[in-house]
C-alpha cells in the first residue's frame, strides 16, 4: 500500500519525521517501510526551504531503491526549462533569465554544486508528469487525461523532457505547453476586469486557481477558488470556467500545489485530497496513508509542522 507525500520544497527535517511518522526507517540504501509500503512523492522537492539537496538525495535514494514513486511538479519542470538553452536561440534559455526567475532559482542553485545540480535536473527527467496505479492516482496539480497523454506521447517522440520536449512545451499555445500548464500547475480563471488577488508571495495575480474537478454550477468567486478566498464576491461563476470534471466513480486523486491554509487537513471530495498544506509557509507537510478504498477519509492524514513555524517572534 501507498503513502502519499505533498509539497516538500527543501524541508529536509520535517520529511524526515514525516517519514518516520509513518514507520520508515533509514537503511543502506534509502529510507524503506518494514512492511514494503511505498511512499509516492506529488512533486515540488526544490526552490525554498534551507535543505533542497537533501530533499532530493533523500527522495531520489527512495525512488531508486523502489521504496517510492514520484511524479513531477512545477517547480521541477521550471528549472528544467531555466537550465536547459533554447536549441533555437543558443544565448537564452527555455525559461528566461530575468529578475524575477534568476531569483526565484537562485536558492536552489546556490545549495547545489554544480555537479550536484546537474546531477538532480537529470533525475527529474525521469519523473512521470502523472501516475496511475489503477486504484489510486497522482498527479502535481490536475488530471487531465488527454493532457496527461499528450505529455506521454511527446516523450515518446522527442524523449522526455529532452531539450527537443522542453522547446515544444515552453512554446507558448501549444498542444504540450497547454498540456504541461494544466496538468503541473492547474486551470486558472481570470477574474474580472478591477478584482485582484494577493499570492501566497504578496504579488498581484488577475487569475485564481480553482476547484477544476467540480462543475462550475452553483459555485461563486469565493467557493470557486482554491484554496477558498472568501472575499471574492458570492456572484455566480462563469458557466464557462475551465472546469475538468472529475468522475465521483473514479479512483482517489491525490494532488499537491494549492497551498492549502494550515487548518485540520480533510479530503476536498469524496475522492480527492490535496497535501499541500504550505510547509514553505510555516504551515504543515502532509502525507496520506492510503490501504485501499474508494472514499477518503479525514483520518488518513498525517502530517508534520514546518519546524519554522515564524511564531517565535
Ligand atoms: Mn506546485
Amino acid at each position: 500500500m501507498y503513502d502519499i507525500i505533498g509539497d516538500i520544497h527543501g524541508h529536509a527535517d520535517e520529511l524526515v519525521e514525516l517519514l518516520t511518522k509513518l514507520g520508515y526507517s533509514q537503511t543502506a540504501e534509502c529510507f524503506r517501510h518494514p512492511q514494503s509500503r511505498k511512499v509516492v512523492f506529488c512533486g515540488d522537492f526544490i526552490d525554498r526551504g534551507p535543505h533542497i539537496p537533501d530533499v532530493v538525495r533523500i527522495a531520489k535514494a527512495m525512488v531508486e531503491g523502489d521504496a517510492a514513486l514520484a511524479v513531477m511538479g512545477n517547480h521541477e519542470f521550471n528549472a528544467l526549462a531555466f537550465h536547459t538553452r533554447d536549441p533555437a536561440s543558443p544565448g537564452n534559455y527555455l525559461r528566461v533569465h530575468n529578475k524575477k526567475n534568476v531569483q526565484q532559482h537562485s536558492h536552489t542553485q546556490n545549495q547545489f554544486s554544480a555537479e550536484e545540480l546537474e546531477e538532480s535536473l537529470n533525475w527529474f527527467r525521469t519523473l512521470p508528469a502523472a501516475i496511475d496505479l489503477g486504484e489510486l492516482r497522482v498527479v502535481h496539480a490536475c488530471w487531465h487525461s488527454a493532457d496527461i497523454q499528450a505529455i506521454e506521447d511527446y516523450s515518446e517522440k522527442c524523449g522526455a523532457f529532452t531539450p527537443a520536449f522542453l522547446k515544444h512545451a515552453t512554446t507558448k499555445g501549444s498542444t504540450l505547453f497547454n498540456a504541461i500548464e494544466r496538468v503541473m500547475k492547474g486551470p486558472e480563471l481570470p477574474l474580472p476586469d478591477g478584482m485582484t488577488v494577493e499570492d501566497k508571495e504578496g504579488n498581484t495575480r488577475h487569475r485564481i486557481r480553482i476547484r477544476w474537478f467540480d462543475s462550475p454550477n452553483r459555485h461563486t468567486w469565493a467557493t470557486y477558488s482554491l484554496p477558498i478566498k472568501s472575499h471574492l464576491p458570492q456572484t455566480p461563476i462563469p458557466t464557462n470556467a475551465p472546469a475538468v470534471p472529475y468522475a465521483d466513480d473514479a479512483p482517489p486523486l491525490f494532488v499537491g500545489h494549492y497551498w492549502l491554509p494550515d487548518n485540520e487537513p480533510a479530503p476536498l471530495k469524496s475522492n480527492i485530497a490535496c497535501l499541500d498544506y504550505s510547509v514553505a509557509r510555516h504551515g504543515m507537510m502532509c502525507a496520506y496513508r492510503f490501504d485501499g478504498g474508494t472514499s477518503l477519509s479525514k483520518d488518513r492524514f498525517v502530517t508534520v509542522k514546518s519546524h519554522d513555524r515564524g511564531d517565535t517572534a
